[in-house]
This record gives structure tokens, sequence and C-alpha cells, in this order.
């Protein structure tokens, strides 16, 4: 007989409040008369975590009776931020767990305050996942996210005295998460170094020796939206095999083998702290092989319970891979398909490559991954080998294609020669997969004639695709923004907004009615009176609430220009010092909020930090600015901090250098929270200047398809800075004068402008601060009129949903329909 577990209504506060209490006596050990916060945060986490797993049960019950083609999507970063309220509003739970924590003596905010963001990412990638897995279970696709459970996620950003960042690592697991189920009995061998036999007459290998360690699965539920089906995570762990290694017990070697041990717990140790670089670590390596393989292992066991030939695998499976990070899976898949399962390599390749596809993220060169060859052959020698055979196998289509085209082979091979050797895993992924898709429609276009153009002539142009990334407007609406989602609801008379987004369409014509304008105004108004507060609280910087406020909320990158912003503001106080008080009058006021991290190593990115800092301290004390000008650099930037400021913003600073930016993600969340754009021509800000109308935008700067002729005039027929751009050179006489420190220190910083100025900064100076002139303008004649654009902006978003995101890798890729939990069940 089914064992019956005790229920608890979720919609009774009586029962919820009960079941809560339960976890305080039974799960904490805690006497309910002796709660604190944290406590009361994690017994109530502990409550909403059986909702889940109810859900997450029937979810896998009814998909393994239904064994449906499934979805995986492997991701190496997931930045999920914090689960609580985002799990009781996707369960429709929010309201009773209010009432129930209040009858408990909490304030259920007060709570979530006290959960630790799971920070297992490092920008826009990682929390691209996170979106799109909220997705999938909303969309009620059968699909899973598999990735890694680093004990430590992206580092704690700290600011010294002198305003440099300072890194401290990111226990976030010290309280142990309550979203997390560890699976002891879900574990995979995984093989590292060794040696590789070939068996003769076969396309098999036996590949031995080397170390070995285990993959244990944690799981992490994902909630959907309006349905009971639930998607899963599964993080894996890196441990030692047991009984350790049993050769140098024998030998007497303890303290050796212990070493060895724990050697294998540095795998899972530390998120890779880099965006948009790539580093080529062994340690990486390691991760990439330990997490493909295991969950290659994980799928297919799931897999072979079907009892299907192997050829029928793609109707069953495909797999996502999230940059090339996961790209070891291919050669992963051919080893277990040919050396375990004694497939042949040519039915193997069949198979495999009928099962991947590849999303790129970036055609930044210093971003795409090449492993050296000698540290991938030492670590991996059965995967080498096949990556030469599959190369081998490719080189023969092209030269058959292209007979004597030798540069064009040189090209387009997986293995790049010279000195040293690399794999190429852009390559790798793209010959191993069915097809490869971009993230924004110029990143698309620019993918297909620049970096994987010689691919386009060998797979032809439907191979590849676009597919414009989408945020949850769950997360990035209804729980940050509460005040605007319930104006959206009362509007429309409905909340289905929240599953089908673009009906926020309809709202589009209320920018028109001065009541909703109003209402519109206030909340956002709110907002920034709520960001204020903590600015004021963790910087001690006043804050005019009637200021224009402008965030640049990324990671600290070169190519996005946080330093445009930077001069920019340096410029304006320039230009406030230097006004009469008849000009004075047109300046409008601003606060400039920053928020990011520099990647540890990156040492210009770190001298933005500092300069940023320095002009805050010189600009937010000096009387002189009155209330025009403020600056802010919030230190570590996470999810958490980003629900607080976009609600918060009248503009979206969206500058990098055009063609360099794939998508950006911050710009959706940003306008789908009314801010206005003041944007370059660039990845998704194309699409939502032409969704939100080019009317309520800034654009500015020169186009992607300038900026070759351009950076090689700046490096070629160089003409001086004061040249390119007087009001810059201007900027930079001031910052070497030490207005903000010694001007030496920030001279390497300079120099990267004066000498090439790689990323246009000096080119876009002018157009950037004509197009500030234009806000200021808006700002400064007419606030109503504002205000419309921002409620045309904020309602024209709902393509950059990633229910729309999802859908279309689906419907266009993945070949895969929704499994909806019937209500009953
Ligand atoms: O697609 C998500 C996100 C884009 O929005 C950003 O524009 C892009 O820079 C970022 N790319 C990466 C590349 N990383 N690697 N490896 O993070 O992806």
């Amino acid at each position: 007989t089914a064992m019956q577990a005790e229920e608890v209504d979720p919609e009774n506060t009586q029962d919820v409040a009960n079941s809560i209490v339960r976890h305080v006596t039974t799960t904490l050990a805690r006497q309910a008369i002796n709660v604190d916060t944290l406590a009361a945060y994690q017994a109530t986490a502990l409550s909403v975590r059986d909702q889940l797993l109810k859900r997450w049960n029937e979810t896998t019950g009814y998909h393994t009776a239904r064994a449906p083609k499934r979805i995986y999507y492997l991701s190496i970063e997931w930045l999920l931020g914090r689960s609580l309220d985002n799990a009781v509003l996707n369960l429709g739970m929010k309201n009773t767990y209010e009432d129930a924590t209040r009858k408990l003596g909490f304030n259920f905010e007060d709570l979530i305050d006290e959960e630790r963001d799971a920070g297992l990412g490092n920008g826009g990638l990682g929390r691209l996942a996170a979106c799109y897995i909220d997705s999938m279970a909303t969309l009620n696709l059968p699909g899973w996210g598999y990735g890694l459970r680093y004990q430590y996620g992206i580092f704690k950003q700290l600011l010294s005295n002198s305003g440099e960042q300072l890194e401290a690592p990111d226990p976030w697991l010290d309280r142990e998460s309550p979203w997390e189920i560890p699976r002891l009995d879900v574990t995979y061998p995984i093989r590292f170094y060794g040696h590789v036999e070939n068996v003769a007459n076969s396309d098999r290998a036996i590949w031995s020796g080397g170390q070995e360690c285990l993959a244990v699965a944690y799981d992490t539920p994902i909630p959907g939206y309006g349905t009971k089906n639930c998607a899963n995570i599964r993080l894996w762990k890196a441990v030692p095999q047991a009984g350790f290694d049993l050769n140098s017990f024998n030998a007497g070697n303890y303290e050796a083998s212990v070493a060895a041990s724990s050697d294998v717990g540095n795998i899972t140790q530390v998120l890779y702290p880099n965006d948009n670089m790539y580093q080529g670590k062994l340690l990486r390596l390691k991760q990439q092989a330990l997490w493909t393989s295991a969950s290659l292992q994980d799928i297919l066991r799931r897999f072979s319970k079907l009892d299907r030939p192997w050829s029928e695998l793609p109707d069953y499976v495909c797999i996502q891979m999230n940059d090339t990070h996961p790209t070891l899976a291919i050669p992963e898949l051919m080893r277990i398909l040919i050396d375990e399962e004694d497939i042949p390599y040519s039915q193997a390749w069949k198979i495999v490559t009928k099962v991947f596809a590849y999303t790129n993220h970036t055609v930044l060169p210093e971003a795409l991954e090449k492993w050296e060859l000698s540290l991938f052959e030492n670590l991996l020698p059965r995967h080498l080998q096949l990556i030469y055979k599959i190369n081998y196998e490719f080189m023969g289509q092209v030269a058959k294609r292209w007979p004597g085209d030798m540069d064009r082979l040189r090209r387009m091979s997986i293995i790049e020669e010279g000195t040293p050797k690399y794999v190429r895993m852009a390559y790798l992924a793209i010959v191993g997969s069915f097809k490869v898709n971009g993230v924004a429609e110029l990143h698309s276009q620019l993918l297909q004639s620049t970096i994987f153009r010689d691919f386009v002539e060998f797979k032809g142009r439907d191979f590849f695709t676009n597919v414009t990334n989408g945020i949850t407007p769950r997360r990035w609406l209804l729980q940050c923004n509460p005040s605007l989602a319930a104006l959206a609801t009362h509007t429309l008379g409905s909340d289905h907004w929240l599953v089908e987004s673009k009906q926020l369409s309809k709202l589009i014509p209320m920018a028109d009615n001065p009541k909703f304008r109003e209402a519109f105004r206030s909340i956002k108004q709110e907002n920034k009176a709520r960001l204020a507060e903590v600015l004021e609280k963790e910087l001690g910087v006043s804050i005019n609430v009637n200021s224009i406020f402008a965030a640049q909320i990324k990671r600290l990158h070169e190519y996005k220009r946080q330093t445009l912003n930077v001069f920019g503001i340096i410029a304006r106080y320039l230009r406030i010092k230097k006004a009469s008080p008849e000009e004075r009058k047109k300046i409008q006021p601003w606060t400039f909020i920053f928020a990011g991290k520099a990647a540890p190593g990156y040492y210009i990115a770190k001298l933005v930090i500092r300069l940023i800092n320095n002009v805050a301290k010189v600009v937010n004390n000096d009387p002189a600015v009155g209330d025009l000008l403020r600056v802010c650099f919030i230190p570590d930037y996470s999810v958490s901090i980003a629900e607080v400021l976009i609600p918060a913003a009248d503009i979206s600073v969206q500058i990098s250098t055009a063609g360099t930016e794939a998508s950006g993600t911050s710009n959706m969340k940003l306008a789908l929270n009314g801010a206005l754009l003041l944007g370059t021509v660039d990845g998704a800000n194309i699409e939502i200047a032409e969704d939100s109308g080019e009317d309520q935008c800034f654009m500015f700067g020169h186009l992607a398809e300038q900026v070759q002729d351009v950076r090689y005039n700046n490096s070629y027929n160089p003409t001086s800075l004061e040249q390119r751009s007087p009001e810059l050179y201007e900027v930079f006489k001031f910052i070497e004068s030490g207005a903000f420190g010694e001007g030496q220190i920030y001279e390497a910083l300079l120099k990267t402008v004066y000498d090439h100025d790689y990323y246009l900064v000096s080119n876009d100076f002018g157009s950037y601060l004509e197009a500030q002139r234009l806000v200021d303008e808006l700002w400064g004649s007419d606030q109503d009129e504002w205000t419309k654009k921002s409620i045309i902006t904020s309602f024209s978003m709902g393509d950059f949903s990633s229910d729309r995101s999802v859908q279309d890798y689906a419907d266009g890729i993945w070949n895969v329909a929704a499994e909806r939990v019937p209500d009953d069940q």
C-alpha cells in the first residue's frame, strides 16, 4: 500500500503555521518559545519546501509514467538569488504564508531578508539559466537543469577606503540551504588522467587508471507559476571514492591518501569568477569533465529505464548547452556509446549529433574557450582521442567540399595548430550539434558574419538561428515590484499577464490616462524612496529623490564601458562647477548608480571601480554641487540588490560598444520596470527600442558596422584625443591633475583610451553627452511626458519574457512539448 503523507492544507493559515512550528521543534530541534528570525526563516522555508517536494514528486512521477521527450539544460552557472519569496509567489501561497508567519509573531519580509543569495554565477549567463528554468516549469516542459554545487559562489565584493575592490569568499552554505535535497544515493564515478588501450578490430577503447572520484547529486526544486509542475536543477558535488586510494593505505601512506581525497573535494569548491573571459585552468577543466560526465550518466540511466534502442535517444533526449562550457558532453556521450555500449563510431556519431544544441553568448575573442592540448591530453586522454577522430572526419568533409583549400581547413579545424596547440571548444560544439543560436538578433547575425562564417558556408543558413534572451516576469516584476504588478493586474482585471506577458501591451493606451499616470508615477516614487533610504543608510550619501536615477548595473568590463559613464559624470561635474546661476537652472539633478563586480584579475576593470568611488567621494561632498549630482557605487551586487534597484530606476544605462554585448538582460529588467533606455545600438537594446518605439529611448553612438573602421583609424591613423573628443580631453586633464587622487593611479586606464581606444570611448563620448542632454531636456520640461514614455516602455516588454524565449527554444530547437500534471492528480 502507498504511504500516506500527513496533509497540510496550504490555504489554511493555521495548518501552515502548525507546519512551521513543527519544523522549528522537530527539524531545527528548538523550543517553540525560543525562535529568532533566522530560525523562523529556516522553519518557514522548510515548510514551503514540503509543498515544493509534493509537487516535485508528482511531476517526476507523471513524467516518468508519460515518458515524454525531455530537455536538459546544461549550465555551469545558476544565479538563483533567493528562493523563499519566489517560491511562495509561484505556488500562489504568499498570502497564507504572510498570515501564518504574522500569527507566529514575525514579519514575512524580515524572514525573506534572512536568506543568503545562491550566487552560483557571474552575471547574465547564469541569471539567464535561472530565468529559463522558471519558465520551463511554468510552461510545463519536462525539463531539468544540470550544474555544479560550488561550496563558494561568486566572491563578496568589499570596498577599501581608497575605493578599491577587495574580494572575500562567499560561504553561502554555512547555514545550509533549505532548498537543496542531497541525493546521497545518486552518485556516479568520474575518471581523470589514466591511460587508454584501444581494442583491436573495434572502435572501442578501455580507459583505466588515473584518479577516480564520485559526483553526488543535490536537487533544487523549481516551481512553475500557475501550475503544479515543478522543474529540477541537479547540481553535482565532487567527493572522494569510498575507500580512498587503497594502495596508499596498504603502503602505510595514510597522509598521502587523505591528501588525495581532499584534492578531489577541491573540484567543486569554488565558482570561477570570470565573466566573458576565458582562463585555461586545469581545475576548471576538471569541473567541466565531472559535471558533463555525471549529467550524461544520469540522463542515460533515465533513458535506459525506457528500454528503447539507442538509436531512439534523440527522440527522448535533447541537451541544450549554455555556452561552450559543457561541450565535453559531446565526446563523453561518444565515449559512453562506443566504449561502454559497444556501438560503432559512425552509428554513435549519428545519435550524438541529433541530441545537442549550442547557444553562443559572446563574440569577444578573449571569451572563447580553447584548451591547451597537452593539458587536455593528460586529464582526458580518451576524450582527446575521440576529438581527433571527430576532427579527422570533419576535415575530410571540408576537404571534399573545397578541394585544395588548405587555409579553410586550418581555419575550421577543431584543433588549432601552432605552439602550443589548442582544442577550440566552440567549433567542437558546432560540429557536434544540430542547431546553434545566438541570443539577440544583432548578435546572431554577427555570429554568422564573423566568428562562425566558415561554418555557415559549411552547414547552411538554417543551421544557425536566433533566440532573443528573456527574463521571468514573476521575479522581475511581480516579486521585485509588487505595486506595479498590482496596478497591472487591477487595471487589466486579471493577473493572466504573468503567464501571457504580451497581455501587458493592453496597458499601453493607459499612458494617456492622467489617473493611471499618477498611479504609475507614485509607484516609481515609492520605489525610489525605498532605494534612497538604502543608499543613505549603506553609503551615507544624501539623495534627492526627485533626481534622475540612472542605473548601470552589470559586471565591470571594458566593452560595457562604465568608463563612458564615469567620464560623463566628471564632464557634468565640471559643467555644474562652471555654470552661472542662469545656466545652473537648466541642469537637471541626476543620481548615477553603479553596481557590479570586476574579475579579481582584471586590472583595468578594477581601476574603473576605484575611479568611480573616488569621483563619488569628491562629487558627493562638494557643496558647490548642491543636489544636482550624486554618484553611488553599491558594493557586492547580487540578485537581491538588483531586486531593489531595478524598480527604482528612471534611466537604464546600456552603453556597450556596438557589436560587443551579445544581448544584455538588465536592459530588459529595467525597461519592464519603466526605466527609459539610454543606450547604444547593440544587443537586445535594438529590439527593446523597436518594441517600445524609438521615441521612448535615447540611442546614440557608432553602429556595429562602423566600429571596425573607426577602430582601424584609432590605431593606424591616430588623431590626438583632443581632436577626437575635446570634452573627454578636458575630463582626462582633470583626472590627471589629481582631482580624484593622484593622477598616475589611473594612468593605465586612461592610456587605453589615449592609445588605441579599442572600445571607441572617445569616439562615442560626444554623442553620449548629447543623448544625456536630451534626457535633461525631457525631464526638465515635461514630467508627464516622461511618465507616458515610462508606461509605454514598461508595457511594451511582453516579448522579453523568458516564457517567450523558452517557447521559441521548445518549438524551434528542442522539439519538446508540454506535459502538464493534471490538477486532480
Ligand atoms: O546571454 C546571456 C548573457 C548576455 O545577455 C550578455 O550580453 C553576454 O555578455 C553574456 N555572455 C557571457 C559569455 N560568457 N561566457 N563564457 O556571459 O550572456
